[in-house]
């Protein structure tokens, strides 16, 4: 029989149950009579982190050895969920730990679900670099992730009388088994000061420091000897940090303020597409870059063999040895960081130091929403980083130049395309400088990567053309299909082999099984026994009762007014207004979810969280509706959640205003469970339809070109309004309380609002949405069809998979080749 899970051989069961039991023992210091669950998973992360130093070590080894090119992702925000289930995957150890703990009377599931998630990412773009990580990993590529170690990562959401709660989360309270500090590796930092000019060189004085200190995470790949690093920088005061208070003789109050220092690396900032210009975030980017360039530069310059005769031979070829991928321009000041570098302390001319970071940089955009974009203060740049703003005005100069060469005479060209803003307080666009200092830009589907060259960066399209490139998002089929979903996986290697989860085009094989009804039977059997895993855990945590028979709606991602919760809200309430009126009429029963975190500054997210948990209660407790209509709010959405919800889907929302998600991959992750998909032409959802066939996916709504007539013609929701009855009653039954009838005015404004000033077309693509959700109830009531396209989409969800994307990023952008890890050299 094929399995995914490795075979339980007797010696490696036995291996397994005495480092078990060695580190309950020597690490935990606990026997079983006293020990926890959480003693027990540290035994088990302990020595499964045993099994992983190895190949780390010789991974390492080999990188250096070979003098390979590397890739850098520099990256705010890392996702990576939990880690002792998928590192059992990856080395295929799963058997025989399921083995080992069954014969230890532990059960291991219990085990896996005491690590805490890590979770150091706001949404979308922390998850992906996660995804990108394993694939690297998987795919042999010689790869570094590098980002902070926060001390909280995204907070924890409560729901309290229907409001929701931020709570700090401290994933580090019990430790943390699958990192290693790297106290030797200490980097110092510097902040604020002022620059002296000696002649041409310039020297930065007066600066105040931070130490970086390093904590690495070993990145397995799946059934590889490859074994990556991700390194996260955490924040350490000096030793001398405020000198005035020592030399004062205060010697208690100087130990108490080492703290201010150590807040840099303290929290992650909640926003998700919000940018805020918080000088601590400022803070955190220049740390981040400036430690992560030193250890770069540092391991470039080991494997130098020969020693070079000058500085210039010496960084001729680093952008040959070295590649560097911005995750959006939250790290883009690598840029002027390495400039300076080369420029200050190497003693390279500017022009030569340009020619090294454009050989090095690139930069992926992950959001055209305009609040989004990152564009700094001068006044605050000026003060944190002051040497870096008289780069970056060197660098918009020659920019300038170019730009005037290119358009002589085009004034409002040149005042465009400006790296600084001079309406208003000026202001550093960093996308601009990210755009005019990497070789390459791209997008996260298609759809996005077309909108970029055509509106965000049209002008610099102009003057570039070859710089702009497409890199379609995906996702690990390892952790989404492999770990989260297990009894789907089964299914499908017996089918089609064991090959699928590193070859996912293979999946294209189950689709000559459409017309196979035992196997249709299989896969709906396997849906309905991960919805009761579903139903069980919202059993458990909400207490309340849900039909698994009814359709399994989910809508799960960051609450944003883009990504139209509130229009999924309007269908659900117009469903209860139908079943009010017609109690007795047929019904296709729905569970509609929705769960996802509002940033903690964003009024008008926080107000849909709470108006969704209100409607649920109403529909929930309303006898007339009964089992045939429930909402459930599944508070703390974050990455071990996502995977009980995925595999449990019936129907995934993927329902963004066309032209604002840039790619998505959550859409993704439904696909790959075999749920169908209800969604606009927006992001991947474009792909997907490509991939899958129109006749397998739900699309309503305008397109791009739609919604740029719309507003050219004037966008007026009160002629929609007119001719929906059903939208107007739903409205006003939002304003005058119906849903909170203790609190009536809560959503008043709420209500009045979407309709004054309604800037992501809710009411303009209800109608078709409501349309489209009658084709899915009809299209539920016939399960075989239903599961059909279910098949249809699992089948061809091969385009999907990271590895894919990560093997164009080497390719066209990167120019790294995998390495080979021989573990007895
Ligand atoms: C604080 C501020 C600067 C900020 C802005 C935006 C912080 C975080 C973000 C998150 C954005 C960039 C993000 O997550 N974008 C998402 O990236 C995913 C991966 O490419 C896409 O799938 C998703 O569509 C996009 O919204």
């Amino acid at each position: 029989q094929i399995s995914l899970r490795g075979l339980p051989e007797i010696d490696s069961v036995k291996e397994v149950i005495n480092n078990f039991n060695r580190h309950l023992h020597y690490t935990c210091a606990k026997d079983r009579n006293v020990a926890t669950n959480k003693d027990f998973y540290f035994a088990l992360a302990n020595t499964i982190m045993d099994k992983l130093v190895g190949k780390w070590i010789r991974t390492q080894q080999s990188y250096h050895k070979q003098n390979v090119k590397r890739v850098y992702y520099l990256s705010l925000e890392f996702m990576m969920g939990r880690t002792l289930s998928n590192t059992m995957i990856n080395l295929m150890l799963e058997g025989a730990c399921d083995e080992a703990l069954y014969q230890l009377g532990l059960d291991i599931e219990e085990l896996e679900s005491e690590e805490p998630d890590a979770g150091l990412g706001n949404g979308g773009l922390g998850r992906l670099a996660a995804c990108f990580l394993d694939s690297l990993a998987t795919l042999g590529y010689p790869a570094y992730g590098y980002g902070i170690r926060y001390e909280h990562g995204l907070f924890n959401q409560a729901i309290i009388n229907c409001n929701q709660i931020e709570k700090p989360d401290s994933w580090l309270t019990y430790g943390n088994p699958w990192e290693k500090a790297r106290p030797e590796y200490t980097i110092p930092v510097k902040f604020y000061g002022r620059t002296q000019k000696h002649g041409d060189r310039v020297e930065w004085v007066d600066y105040k420091t931070v130490i970086a200190m390093p904590y690495d995470t070993p990145i397995p790949g799946y059934k590889t000897n490859t074994v990556n690093t991700v390194r996260l920088w955490s924040a350490k005061s000096p030793k001398d940090f405020d000198l005035s208070y020592f030399n004062h003789g205060n010697y208690i109050e100087a130990v108490l303020d080492r703290n201010i220092a150590e807040n840099i690396s303290r929290v992650l900032y909640p926003n998700d597409n919000f940018f805020e210009g918080k000088e601590l975030r400022l803070k955190q980017e220049y740390f981040m870059v400036a430690a992560t360039l030193v250890d770069i530069i540092r391991r470039f310059k080991v494997n130098k063999t020969v020693i070079p005769d000058s500085k210039e031979e010496l960084y001729s070829d680093f952008p040959d040895k070295v590649a560097i991928q911005l995750n959006d321009t939250h790290p883009s000041l690598a840029v002027p960081e390495l400039m300076r570098i080369l420029v200050d302390e190497e003693g390279l001319t500017w022009d030569l130091a340009w020619k090294v970071c454009k050989g090095t940089f690139a930069y992926t955009n992950h959001t055209i929403l305009p609040e989004a974009l990152e564009r700094w203060p001068v006044s605050m740049i000026e003060h944190v980083l002051p040497r870096h703003l008289e780069i970056i005005y060197l660098i918009n100069h020659f920019h300038l130049e170019e730009v005037r060469a290119k358009f002589p005479g085009d004034h409002e060209k040149i005042r465009n395309m400006s790296i600084i803003e001079e309406t208003g307080e000026k202001r550093i666009n960093m996308a601009y400088l990210s755009v005019v200092s990497c070789h390459t830009v791209n997008g996260v589907a298609a759809i996005h990567s077309g909108l970029l060259v055509t509106s965000l960066f049209k002008d610099f399209f102009e003057l570039y053309p070859g710089k702009f490139q497409n890199k379609t998002n995906g996702i690990t089929p390892r952790r989404w299909l492999v770990l989260c979903n297990p009894s789907l996986s089964h299914l499908i290697t017996e089918k089609i082999g064991d090959e699928w989860p590193t070859q996912l085009h293979q999946l294209q094989n189950l689709k000559e099984f459409v017309n196979d009804k035992t196997f249709l039977q299989q896969v709906f059997k396997t849906k309905q026994e991960n919805k009761r895993r579903l139903a069980q855990y919202v059993a458990d945590t909400y207490g309340i009762t849900l039909n698994v028979g009814s359709m399994f709606d989910i809508q799960v991602k960051r609450i944003h007014e883009y990504k139209r919760q509130t229009l999924n809200l309007l269908h659900v309430i117009t469903l209860y207004n139908r079943i009010k009126s017609n109690p007795n009429g047929e019904f296709v029963p729905r569970t509609v979810f929705f769960g996802g975190k509002a940033a903690p500054g964003y009024q008008t997210a926080k107000e849909t969280v709470s108006l969704i948990c209100h409607v649920a209660n109403v529909i929930n407790n309303d006898p007339v509706i009964g089992d045939k209509l429930k909402v459930v709010f599944l508070t703390n959405y974050r990455c071990s959640l996502a995977e009980i919800i995925m595999p449990a889907a019936d129907l995934s929302e993927q329902i963004s205003l066309a032209g604002t998600e840039a790619s998505g991959t959550g859409n993704m992750k439904f696909m790959l469970n075999g749920a169908l998909t209800i969604g606009t032409l927006d992001g991947a959802n474009v792909e997907m339809a490509e991939e899958m066939g129109m006749e397998n996916i739900f699309i309503f709504g305008m397109k791009v070109e739609d919604v740029s007539r719309l507003w050219a013609d004037g966008y007026d929701t009160r002629r929609y309004l007119a001719r929906l009855p059903e939208l107007q009653l739903a409205l006003s039954q939002i304003r005058a309380g119906l849903f909170n009838p203790a609190e009536p005015h809560k959503f008043s404004d709420f209500s009045d609002n979407l309709i004054a000033n309604d800037r992501f077309c809710v009411i303009a693509d209800y109608e078709s949405y409501v349309k489209c959700q009658e084709g899915v109830s009809e299209l539920y009531m016939d399960w075989i069809k239903w599961t059909e396209k279910c098949l249809v989409n699992i089948a061809s969800s091969g385009k999907f998979s990271s590895d894919r994307t990560i093997r164009e990023y080497a390719d066209e952008i990167w120019d790294i080749k995998p390495v080979h890890v021989d573990l007895n050299p």
